[in-house]
This record gives C-alpha cells, structure tokens and sequence, in this order.
C-alpha cells in the first residue's frame, strides 16, 4: 500500500467569482491552498476554510506549488505576474483566464522567456459547477505539464488534453462561445416572434429545446461531409433552405422583429448559391465562413 503523497499545493491568484469556486474546490481536496486578491476581503471565506492568504502575488507564485490563475483577462494576468518582487523562474502556472489563442500564445512564450512552465486552459462552466465531473476544463500546451499536472486540476471538474498548441484551449472556448449566442439568439429570435401572439418564453422554450438537441444530432454526418468535402444533398438542398429563410424574413418583418439575423443567414445562402451550391447539402456554407490550414 503505497502512503499517500502529500496533496500538491496550489495558488490561486484572482478570487472572482470563479476564482473562488476554484480555491474552494482545491481545500475541499485537500491541497494546501493558497489565495491571493487584489482585493483581499474576497479570500475571507477562503481563509475562513483553511487557505492561506499570500501577502503579495510573489509571495503566491512559487517553484513548489502549482499557480492557477484566474483573472478577468490576460492584461491582468501579465500586469500582475510581471509586478516587483514576483519571481517567475522554476514557477509553473495554469492560466484559466479567458482570451484569445494569441494571447494564449504570447503568454506562454513569456512565462518560457522567465523561466516558467505554463499550461493554459479554458473553463466551459460556471462557478457553481466547480468540483463537480460536469465542469468540463480544456487544456493545451506541453502534454508533461498536462500529465503531471491532471491529477490536482481534477479536483476542479473534468479535465482535458486538447495539445500541444497553446493556443487550442481558447480556440475551443470561443468555438463553444459561438455555439452558445447562435443557439441563444436564435431561441431569442422565435421568442421574440412568438410574443407578438401572446406566446409566453415559458411555452416555446421546450419546443426550442427539441428543436435545438434535434439540429445537434446532424452535427455528426455534417462533420463528416466537411471533413471529405462532398455535400450531396440527402435530405434537402441549400435552395430549400434558402427560400424557408425568406418566409423568416417576412415574418419577423410582418411581426415587428428585427429581422438582422435572419437576412444575414439568406445573405449567405444567397453567396453560397450563387457561388453553384444551390443543389448542395447544408454543410457546404463552410466555405463562407472560411478555408481549412492546407
Ligand atoms: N464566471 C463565469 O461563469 C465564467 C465561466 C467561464 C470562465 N470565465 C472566466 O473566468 C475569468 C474570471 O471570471 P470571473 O467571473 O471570476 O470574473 P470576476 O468575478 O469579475 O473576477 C475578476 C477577477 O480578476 C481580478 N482582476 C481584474 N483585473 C485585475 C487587475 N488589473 N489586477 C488584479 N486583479 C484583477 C479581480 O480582482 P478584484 O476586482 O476582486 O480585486 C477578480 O479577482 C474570466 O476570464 C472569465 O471570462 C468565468
């Protein structure tokens, strides 16, 4: 029976709302954490539970204990781990700030400049599913640090490898973000016009439910016609979706709805028909929205 190694310590650094959430998951699992704040009164309740509070960021970022950082964006993160008195050689970090994969990158390629590991990461929940196997965490960067690392950053959900690009973890978090306005302003959308005859949010929501978890069935066989490039029409073609696209048109305009988001769907139908795809399945509008790395 091998004896248990002692839990690795943690820093947390930045106690937002989600930072919180990420603290307590780590006391809650036992490692030794320590918080810090720009402002401090946010670590009471932490410190109520047995973490410690660093005096400053450098007294937080050290060699023996895994820094996770979670600020409200990337300035921030280089703001404060670039102050005085901050030594970054030996430290390793794990940003779960949100940003770009540009900034992922340049990030990463700074904390390596000064010495540092750094694995960055994106969380796709919100605080109160901290600590629980729904909230999923993607990861990129050096696949060792991932490793060594997994078995602390469990304690705040699910975690996953994505690779080595530092960049891929908020590649995938504004992908999902894309996900997630397109189906909320589209819910909104229906709402919106079902409102105007007296239809309350409460009664479309479920039909928008089974509408949205029906689409997301497709998702696999349109990845698939993506992938080889070859949109044959099996159920219906890009004109016909073109043409149900204008009766969304008249009657949000009839209705009184804005009418944005519907006209700019036609308009790319309209682009990817007049480019020859009107016999096309619905897939092939990838090719308005960009090309793949050759
Ligand atoms: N909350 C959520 O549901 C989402 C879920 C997905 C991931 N996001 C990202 O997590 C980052 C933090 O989000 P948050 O919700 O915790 O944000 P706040 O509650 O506003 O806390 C922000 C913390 O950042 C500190 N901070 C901001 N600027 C600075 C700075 N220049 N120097 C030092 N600290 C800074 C702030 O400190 P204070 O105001 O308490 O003193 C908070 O600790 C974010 O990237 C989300 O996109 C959360």
């Amino acid at each position: 029976h091998t004896s248990r190694t002692a839990a690795t310590p943690v820093s947390v650094i930045g106690l937002g709302r989600m930072g919180q959430a990420l603290a307590d998951a780590f006391l809650k699992a036992g490692h030794p954490t320590t918080v810090w704040n720009r402002t401090p009164s946010k670590a009471d309740q932490l410190v109520a539970k047995g973490a410690a509070l660093a005096g400053s960021v450098g007294e937080a970022v050290r060699p023996d204990s895994l820094t996770v950082l979670c600020l409200t964006d990337y300035a921030a993160v280089h703001e404060l781990l670039a102050g005085d008195g901050v030594a970054l050689s030996g430290t390793t970090w794990v940003n779960l700030t949100s940003g770009d994969s540009a900034q992922a990158r340049d990030t990463a390629r700074w904390a390596e400049e000064h010495g540092a590991r750094y694995l960055d990461g994106a969380i796709m929940a919100v605080p109160p599913g901290i600590g629980t196997a729904e909230a999923v965490i993607l990861h990129s960067g050096p696949q060792a640090e991932f490793d060594t690392h997994a078995p602390t950053l469990g304690a705040l959900g699910t975690v996953t490898y994505l690779g080595a690009d530092h960049g891929l973890a908020a590649l995938y978090d504004v992908a999902g973000l894309a996900m997630m306005w397109s189906v909320l302003n589209a819910w909104l959308q229906g709402t919106a016009l079902l409102r105007t005859v007296g239809v309350d949010a409460a009664t479309y929501a479920p039909f928008a439910r089974q509408i949205a978890a029906g689409v997301a069935d497709w998702l696999p066989g349109y990845a698939e016609q993506i992938d080889r490039g070859a949109f044959p029409a099996e159920v219906s073609t890009l004109e016909t979706d073109a043409r149900a696209m204008t009766h969304l048109i008249e009657e949000s305009d009839a209705a009184g709805v804005n009418a944005e988001l519907p006209r700019l769907f036609k308009a790319m139908a309209d682009r990817a028909i007049a480019a020859g795809h009107a016999e096309k399945q619905y897939p092939v509008l990838i090719e308005e929205f960009g090309t793949p790395r050759q």
